[in-house]
């Protein structure tokens, strides 16, 4: 029996630290039902006031209005710290909690994690001085604030701010003193631009940064920019707030999270793996978004012709009914499940294996925290697990110190340590060879079988709470939509690839990448396709048999959508240049098509251009059989090019063929031309971004300086457009 750590129960301990956000977790909340903390536990009835009913949504009782003003709740709480975060998939989340946990432990400077969204910032005028205010800010596609920032970034830019002391001066936050932190990636054009834009209006309104401005690189390490970042910031911290730095401790490990195992709950109100609510309800009421993803019925098909080990499909997402809505060029988010393999994998390590049932309570700890449960409570071990942890992700150099105390033997102690401690050995043994956090520990204790049986409960002392706080959430998958909403306003879809590659050959092991061999298997169970490979389990009928009914008459995925700014020009007429190798050309199927659809409505549609490549015409040509219709509509002046590259010697990318077209495609942006770019980040936007710069030096005769200021210019006014990832 996994005792519970009495400093963890929720009712005992006292952290003087509130976690406003959760590791790890995008924006999503949780929500605990209140019905259930009142009849089936009593252990915790005297929380339930501050629970919420979340699956009945006529009878939930008005909240009451969230504090917006965070100095306020600063002061009421006590905090001498607030830290904000900016953040997408909850890197910039986890580094936030992290600070603070280190900020109140360490150096005893109390203090609260927050979601930047849900605060008002223009308060920062009145915040005293013997504050400080952290901001871990990522950025986003074009140098733009993660969604939760936007309104931040709004007061911040404005011309004329307005802080809530409307008594204008040049510099309203002469008191504040700061601290910042940017989240970036160095192959993107608008390196960490958010954390520098923070950084330098912040100083504009007279506000003091403390120590450097930090910078990390998600290209290179950002867990190590980070850890470096900290060790002039603390000082910097500790002298700015008089903080006696040696005095410092590194006491005994306070728990964030209470785990407590139920042995009397109500089965009915158990999560199994719901992702926001337990019922999905099919209220037109009801509005799907990031916080509350719809469980929504798909029909896949592949798409490849014979890709060999890789599979593509075409997802058709129906959302019809719901009051979900998309636009062409948008993304649809794709909930995933983890594959049983890694599932069992962690749990066996953890000496939980027998124990998947077990209904457990995960809980901040700290009572005045808003957000209360890392993931929906109460839940099972296998749903955490399957669900709400991201089980398969490599784990942090920081994730590996907190473990070695737990090292059965001394042998798996020393090893562990070195992986943490030890950089070129963690990236050897961890990151390059992409080892999830039970390959490590099974890794440490020697065991590299199959079987893996001498590790089995091997790290059945760490507290659970710790996995909890040291694995961060499973998030969503993103995918361009491949669908005009013009033409299919109820229906999305996507085109995904499925990942799977060998880290280290000579290791024999192969990753599979998690949502899209999660869609593969939905896809062959359903359609009883046997590619004769094999592939990790995954179990497909969802909570209470959600997603999956037993005879396949429905199959659903947890979807919801997220806006981009990767839009069709307002006007049809002008020239449009699509460059879209491989799934890059996803959205180019929904643009294609909606130019298409606008041509036969009679609009004018100017001349629109396709780039596409793949590896070979009959293997992964993409949508081969819808393309030759489509610009026959389109017409005269349209048209599809295309480059495969593993028909000839030579390798044949979609940027050599934009290159025998240079001249026209350099007319068409003399025509007020727009163009696309969507698919792979690294390599080809890159190499594609330097082709349109050769045209303007060669068609638009400019120097290499005009030529880049010219395609530089084209971005900002929206011209020059890219949807790309890694
Ligand atoms: C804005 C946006 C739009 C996207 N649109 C599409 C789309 O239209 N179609 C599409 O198929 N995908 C698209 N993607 C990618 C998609 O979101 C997923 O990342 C992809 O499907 C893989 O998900 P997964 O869960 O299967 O893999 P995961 O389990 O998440 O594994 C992916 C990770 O594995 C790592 N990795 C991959 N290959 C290797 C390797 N050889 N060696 C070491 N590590 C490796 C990478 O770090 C990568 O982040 C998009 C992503 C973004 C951000
Ligand atoms: N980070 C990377 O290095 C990298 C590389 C590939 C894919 N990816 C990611 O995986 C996603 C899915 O890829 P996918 O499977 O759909 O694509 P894919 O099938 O692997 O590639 C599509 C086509 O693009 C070609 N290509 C490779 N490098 C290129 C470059 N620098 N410029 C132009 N074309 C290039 C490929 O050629 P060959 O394969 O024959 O060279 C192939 O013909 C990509 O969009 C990207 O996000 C990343
Ligand atoms: C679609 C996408 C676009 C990005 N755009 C940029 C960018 O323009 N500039 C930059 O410095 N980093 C960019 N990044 C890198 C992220 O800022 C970085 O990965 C960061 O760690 C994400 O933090 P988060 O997990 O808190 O959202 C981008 C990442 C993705 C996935
Ligand atoms: C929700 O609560 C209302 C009021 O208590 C009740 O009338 C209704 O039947 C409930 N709906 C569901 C789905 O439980
Ligand atoms: C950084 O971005 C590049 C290009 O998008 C990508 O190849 C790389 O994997 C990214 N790094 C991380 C850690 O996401
Ligand atoms: C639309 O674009 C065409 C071609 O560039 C141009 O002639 C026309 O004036 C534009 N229409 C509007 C309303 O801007
Ligand atoms: C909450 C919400 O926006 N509900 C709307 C969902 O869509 C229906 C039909 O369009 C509207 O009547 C609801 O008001």
């Amino acid at each position: 029996m996994k005792k519970v750590d009495p400093r963890s129960h929720p009712l005992v301990a006292r952290l003087d630290l509130i976690l406003l956000g959760t590791i790890g977790l995008g924006a999503i909340a949780w929500y605990a039902r209140s019905k259930f903390f009142g009849t089936s536990s009593d252990k915790t009835t005297s929380t339930s006031s501050s629970a919420t009913i979340n699956s009945n949504t006529t009878s939930k009782p008005a909240p009451s209005k969230p504090e917006r003003n965070f100095v306020k709740v600063m002061q009421q709480q006590g905090r001498r710290c607030i830290i904000f975060y900016g953040s997408q998939t909850g890197t910039a989340e986890d580094y936030a909690s992290r600070l603070a946990k280190e900020c109140s432990q360490k150096y005893g400077v109390s203090a609260m994690v927050a979601d930047i969204e849900l605060y008002d910032l223009s308060y920062m005028d009145t915040l005293p001085d013997d504050h400080v205010v952290f901001f871990i800010m990522a950025t986003y596609g074009e140098g733009e604030p993660t969604d939760n920032a936007v309104d931040f970034w709004e007061l911040l830019t404005n011309d004329a701010p307005e802080f809530s002391a409307s008594d204008s001066t040049d510099t309203p936050l002469e008191n504040v003193r700061y601290i910042v932190f940017g989240l970036g990636n160095k192959t993107y054009e608008h390196y960490n631009s958010v954390g520098r834009t923070v950084d330098k209006h912040m100083q504009q309104f007279g506000a003091q940064r403390i120590g450097e401005r930090g910078e990390g690189d998600d290209d290179g390490s950002l867990e190590e920019d980070f850890l470096t970042w900290q060790e002039t910031m603390w000082p910097a911290f500790c002298q700015a707030l008089g903080v006696d730095e040696n005095s410092a401790q590194s006491g005994p490990r306070q728990a964030t999270f209470g785990v407590e195992e139920l042995v009397t709950f109500d089965e009915a109100l158990v999560y199994h793996g719901e992702i926001a609510e337990r019922l999905n309800s099919q209220q037109a009421k009801v509005v799907y978004d990031a916080k509350r993803p719809y469980n929504a019925p798909i029909v896949t098909r592949e798409v490849f012709q014979d890709g060999g080990d890789r599979h593509c499909l075409h997802v058709d997402i129906d959302i019809s009914g719901t009051n979900l809505t998309y636009q062409t060029g948008d993304h649809v988010a794709v909930w995933p499940t983890n594959n049983d393999v890694e599932v069992h994998r962690l749990a066996s390590v953890l000496g939980l294996s027998e124990k998947l049932d077990t209904v457990v309570l995960v809980k901040a700890v700290d009572p005045a925290a808003s957000k209360q449960y890392p993931f929906p409570a109460p839940t099972t071990y296998r749903a955490i697990f399957r669900h709400y942890i991201d089980v398969c992700a490599i784990p942090s150099r920081q994730a590996l110190t907190s473990l070695v105390d737990y090292a059965p033997t001394e042998e798996s102690k020393a090893t562990l340590l070195k992986l943490a401690s030890d950089k070129d050995e963690y990236r050897h043994a961890v990151s390059d060879a992409v080892r999830n956090l039970g390959e490590v520990l099974q890794y440490v204790m020697g065991d590299t079988s199959a079987s893996a049986t001498t590790s089995a409960s091997s790290f059945a002392s760490v507290p659970f709470d710790l996995i909890v706080e040291c694995v961060s959430r499973l998030q969503p998958r993103y995918y361009s939509i491949s669908s005009s909403s013009k033409e299919h306003p109820t229906l999305i879809s996507a085109t995904a690839v499925t990942l799977e590659y060998k880290p280290d050959a000579s290791l024999e092991r192969t990753v599979y990448g998690v949502n899209t061999n999660y869609l593969w298997q939905i896809h062959s169970k359903v359609n009883q396709v046997d590619d004769g490979r094999s592939y990790p389990l995954y179990s497909l009928d969802g909570p209470r048999g959600a997603l999956l009914a037993p005879d396949a008459s429905h199959v659903k995925i947890p979807i919801h959508v997220r806006r981009s700014q990767f839009k069709l020009p307002r006007n049809s007429s002008v020239p449009v240049i699509m460059v879209g190798p491989g799934t890059g050309v996803a959205p180019f199927r929904g643009f294609v098509r909606e130019r298409a659809l606008q041509k036969k409505d009679g609009k004018s549609v100017g001349p629109t251009t396709l780039f596409f490549g793949c590896r070979h015409s009959q293997k992964d040509f993409l949508y081969a059989d819808e393309w030759p219709a489509l610009f026959d509509t389109l017409g005269e002046g349209s048209q599809m090019i295309t480059a495969f590259s593993r028909e000839t010697d030579q390798k044949v990318y979609v940027q050599h063929r934009l290159q025998e077209h240079g001249q026209q495609m350099w007319d068409y942006l003399q025509q007020g031309g727009y163009i696309y770019v969507c698919g792979d980040a690294k390599n080809m936007a890159r190499d594609v971004q330097h082709t349109f710069v050769s045209f303007a030096q060669i068609y638009g005769g400019k120097d290499e300086d005009a030529a880049n200021a010219y395609i530089k210019q084209l971005r900002t006014s929206g011209r020059y457009q890219e949807d790309v990832w890694s």
